[in-house]
């Protein structure tokens, strides 16, 4: 056979450099032999090993009376809401909060809460903004039942907010009664830019979900943390959402080792967030302060190009970049443990080839 051309020779595939999201991580070999070799049992019965170790774990990091797994962050801030409010309550949170905008209408659909959402211009909420927007203790009024904080806020660029800020919503909102959620899918990328600890960082909040499989890498799951009275009415809470996943120590297993191994390397993805930033930022068409860039993503306004972000989006596929428009003006870009400085080098390339293609044909 050796010399004789193939009839059909495989197609060079080049390798798709993938921006969309620190979700699109793929697990690491550690992981896969962890998962190939966990000890599991029926988590419907609190029986399997890992899963119990994960949440004792994650409770012990977050110092929390208890902690459990559910195969989302969206369940897990579903879980929160339902349990922090009562039907015909109001949830106030950022009007970019994924709480509002990505989980489906869930807080009226399955708490019949309705949401309160409140424009910042930096991205997260102060008690400043919040007070104003409670309810007035007026029958007619739908009383406010909860507030969520996203802590990075990830529509708004992945900004962090500051402890003092948490602290103080926190508490103003016991003063009155009222709760607090954190929603935490990236807060071990707030705890690496602020330089603080999780524990102490969320420590006033009444809940905490935090995400597994963003930034930290593993394949599926989040953590929901609180008081033990609260963590065992969100067991019922998950299993009606469908969320008892039985012999789960599998994923369980990854989880782990992402707890622990993978906060230490996120400080990488950052760098390279900022990288990105300063280099989109000398792009003409595009804009961007890259002093606002605290974390792993970034949000760029490519409107001053011309052409709709969609389009962009596009352009940047047939370069083999993946990247997600937010809406017609603006992109997004996250970095994650899958993505090297290289390939951020080869995404600026792509921009500043697209963009030099479309000013050739505008000065044409
Ligand atoms: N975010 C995803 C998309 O759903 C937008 C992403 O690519 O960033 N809270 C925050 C702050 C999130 O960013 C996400 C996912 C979630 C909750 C939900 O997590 P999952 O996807 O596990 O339900």
């Amino acid at each position: 056979m050796s010399g004789i051309p193939c009839a059909n020779p495989p197609k060079f595939k080049p390798r798709r450099i993938d921006l969309r999201s620190d979700t699109v991580t793929l697990p690491t070999d550690e992981m896969r032999h962890a998962m190939a070799e966990a000890e599991v049992g029926d988590d419907v019965y609190a029986e399997d090993p890992t899963i119990n170790r994960l949440e004792a774990r994650a409770a012990e990091i977050f110092a929390r009376e208890a902690a459990i797994f559910v195969p989302t962050g969206s369940m897990g801030n579903q879980i929160a809401v339902k349990l922090h409010t009562r039907p015909g309550q109001e949830v106030i949170c950022e009007q970019r909060a994924h709480v509002y905008n990505y989980e489906m209408g869930m807080m009226s659909l399955f708490s019949n809460c309705s949401p309160r959402p409140i424009y910042s211009p930096t991205g997260y909420l102060t008690w400043d903004l919040i007070q104003p927007k409670l309810s007035p203790p007026i029958y007619y009024y739908a009383p406010t039942g909860l507030i969520v904080l996203e802590n990075t806020a990830n529509m708004a660029g992945g900004v962090c907010i500051p402890q003092d800020v948490m602290d103080d919503v926190c508490d103003h909102a016991h003063e009155i009664g009222l709760k607090v959620h954190l929603d935490g899918a990236r807060i071990f990328n707030a705890s690496v830019a602020l330089g603080k600890p999780v524990a102490e960082l969320t420590r006033k909040f009444d809940s905490v979900m935090f995400c597994l499989s963003k930034g930290l890498g593993a394949p599926v799951g989040s953590l929901l943390l609180g008081s033990r009275e609260l963590i065992t009415a969100a067991r019922s809470v998950r299993k009606a959402l469908g969320g008892g996943m039985r012999q789960a120590g599998i994923l369980a297993a990854a989880g782990l080792i992402a707890l622990e191994k993978s906060p230490s390397r996120l400080h990488e993805d950052h760098a390279n967030a900022k990288f990105l930033a300063d280099g989109l930022a000398h792009v003409p068409g595009i804009n961007i302060d890259p002093a606002t860039v605290q974390t792993n993503i970034l949000i760029f306004d490519v409107s001053g190009t011309g052409m709709p972000a969609q389009d962009f989006t596009k352009k940047l596929g047939d370069r083999n970049i993946l990247a997600g428009p937010v809406n017609r003006e603006l992109m997004r870009f996250v970095t994650h443990c899958d993505v090297s400085r290289a390939d951020c080098q080869q995404a600026l390339e792509a921009v500043e080839s697209i963009c030099g293609a479309k000013s050739a044909v505008l000065s044409s």
